[in-house]
């Protein structure tokens, strides 16, 4: 069959777009809305930017268990997963306002309401001033001009509905392209020059910690290949948040407002917080998305200032019992004050293992707290702590169904030998890790099949804030078998076997694998 030409006459004489012409036309104008709109905020805010709008109010909006099931499918990539799914999406709404376009300015009709929605949204976005509409105006306005020339042919063409020749169809295409990719990439350009926050961070200098960690103690990392390293590099750390873009926070733009029931509210800067000793713990962090057997888990060196310190100094009013710290992309999380004031190793933390925090774990300050899971205490790029009460406030993922207070379940887990292995009978080294932090793990057990359970070898405990890896030598037979591992706390609680979902609190039960042996 013969190529359609892109523009050929119809029955009335007057030239009629192909419709496979008027779909990529449509593309193009899309692509138009998306790449001005880029470009336009650059000048107001990254966060104003229509395709961002678009991705962060779908993350908002999606029901927990499809979040989970992402996280499960996708791991780290469950944003690209997004990406790819919304673009799938637009480039078919797109193809059909070129098409709808044809006869009649119904593509056009389509991009300024689906627009004009986006304006709307970019106005509820924690950081929105009024101003964010102009992003999705802006690109709305260039599209349609797109649209209408590339589909309808410009006004001065020689009879009403005379539509573009092919090669002017062609020239105005490729010109259209041209526009919306250098305007995409000049925005992309002009944001990262405006908030240039990695250079920032590449000059910011860590302060020596006047409190170092304790050195690890022999014997706290077996030597057992396969084992989870005890300290979590920055690049291996997971990574959980709900920024489809990073913030950029530079140092010098951070203040963080201490406010609420207390005092005296306080503000802080870095000039503020230079002289004041910097305390380094290290401190193992847990997502409360972690599946029995999961790696939403990681310990590092975190050093920063003692959160306690800093409330004390706003002076914090006896009935208050939350403290709601706020991210500079708008996520919350309700900490109970009675965690940071205990005595455990609370922190605005500042650096992570020797660094400055890496911008995808909240660069330049977010929060640490020791015992709780990320989502109710971990803030990212925190700006804002307001002392309050939980009958009087709530975080981001409590208004979305998940606890407002949510202490980390015990929970332990099998490295080695990996899934799926074979293994030869005999002398078998088995390992893991296992975590109850601000409890401390009193024993671990492992069981074979329908065996008894037996103890496992504890490496030697850092602090009840770290997890504790094991080890223990299985005498395999041949065939298959199942090892199951579950762990004490140091209150003598036992890992519970009943199943739980992470959702609303954390999951429970326990990890098994099976095992081959010949
Ligand atoms: N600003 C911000 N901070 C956040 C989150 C977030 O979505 N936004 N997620 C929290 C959750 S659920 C976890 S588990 C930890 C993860 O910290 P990490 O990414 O440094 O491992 O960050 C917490 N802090
Ligand atoms: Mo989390």
């Amino acid at each position: 069959m013969a190529a359609e030409p892109a523009v050929r006459e119809g029955n009335s004489g007057h030239r009629r777009i192909s419709r496979g012409a008027a779909a990529f036309a449509g593309i193009l104008a899309a692509a138009l809305v998306l790449g001005i709109g880029h470009l336009a905020a650059a000048f107001i805010d990254p966060a104003a930017s229509p395709f961002y709008v678009l991705g962060a109010t779908v993350v908002d909006h999606t029901p927990h268990q499809l979040k989970d099931a992402a996280i499960r499918r996708f791991g780290a990539h469950d944003k690209d997963a997004l990406f790819v799914s919304m673009a799938l999406v637009m480039l078919a709404g797109a193809a059909v306002a070129g098409l709808l376009e044809r006869r009649r300015p119904l593509g056009s009709a389509l991009l300024l309401i689906l627009g004009g929605a986006t304006g709307v949204l970019a106005l509820q976005r924690p950081t929105a001033t009024p101003w964010f509409v102009l992003p999705s105006v802006l690109g709305v306005l260039a599209g349609i001009v797109a649209l209408r020339l590339l589909v309808a042919g410009p006004r001065h063409a020689a009879a009403p509905g005379d539509g573009l020749s092919r090669r002017g169809f062609l020239t105005a295409a490729v010109g259209v392209t041209a526009l919306a990719a250098g305007a995409a990439a000049l925005g992309h350009v002009l944001a990262t020059r405006l908030h240039d926050v990695v250079a920032d961070r590449a000059r910011f200098r860590l302060p020596a910690p006047a409190g170092p960690a304790p050195a690890l103690p022999p014997g706290a990392q077996p030597t057992l290949a396969g084992i989870t390293p005890f300290v979590t590099a920055n690049d291996r750390f997971y990574r959980v948040d709900t920024a489809l873009q990073l913030p950029a926070l530079t140092s010098a733009d951070w203040r963080l407002r201490i406010h609420g029931m207390v005092d005296r509210a306080i503000e802080l800067d870095f000039d503020r917080l230079r002289g004041r000793p910097v305390v380094e713990r290290l401190i193992t962090l847990t997502c409360v998305s972690n599946e029995v057997g999961g790696d939403l888990a990681g310990t590092a060196h975190w050093s920063g200032y003692p959160l306690a310190e800093l409330l004390a100094e706003a002076g914090v009013h006896p009935d208050a019992d939350m403290l709601l710290s706020r991210s500079v992309d708008g996520f919350t999380a309700s900490t109970p004050l009675s965690a940071i004031v205990d005595g455990r190793d609370a922190l605005l933390a500042i650096g992570m293992n020797g660094e400055p925090l890496p911008i995808a774990h909240g660069y330049p300050a977010r929060l640490v707290v020791p015992g709780l899971y990320g989502f109710v205490s971990a803030t990212k790029w925190v700006v804002d702590l307001e002392v309050t009460r939980f009958d009087r406030a709530s975080a981001y993922w409590t208004d979305r169904g998940w606890a407002a207070r949510a202490p980390i379940k015990t929970a332990s887990r099998i490295d080695v030998p990996a899934a799926f292995v074979t293994v030869d009978a005999g002398a078998v080294p088995i390992g893991g890790v296992a975590w109850a932090q601000h409890r401390g793990i009193a024993r671990v057990e492992i069981q074979v099949d329908d065996q008894p359970w037996q103890p496992v070898r504890l490496a030697t405990e850092y602090s009840t804030d770290t997890w504790r890896q094991w080890t223990w030598t299985w005498q395999a037979t041949p065939g298959t078998h199942t090892l199951r591992v579950r762990a004490t706390d140091a209150t003598g609680a036992v890992q519970p076997e009943q199943r739980a979902t992470p959702f609303p609190d954390g999951a429970t039960g326990w990890h098994n694998r099976v095992v081959t042996v010949r």
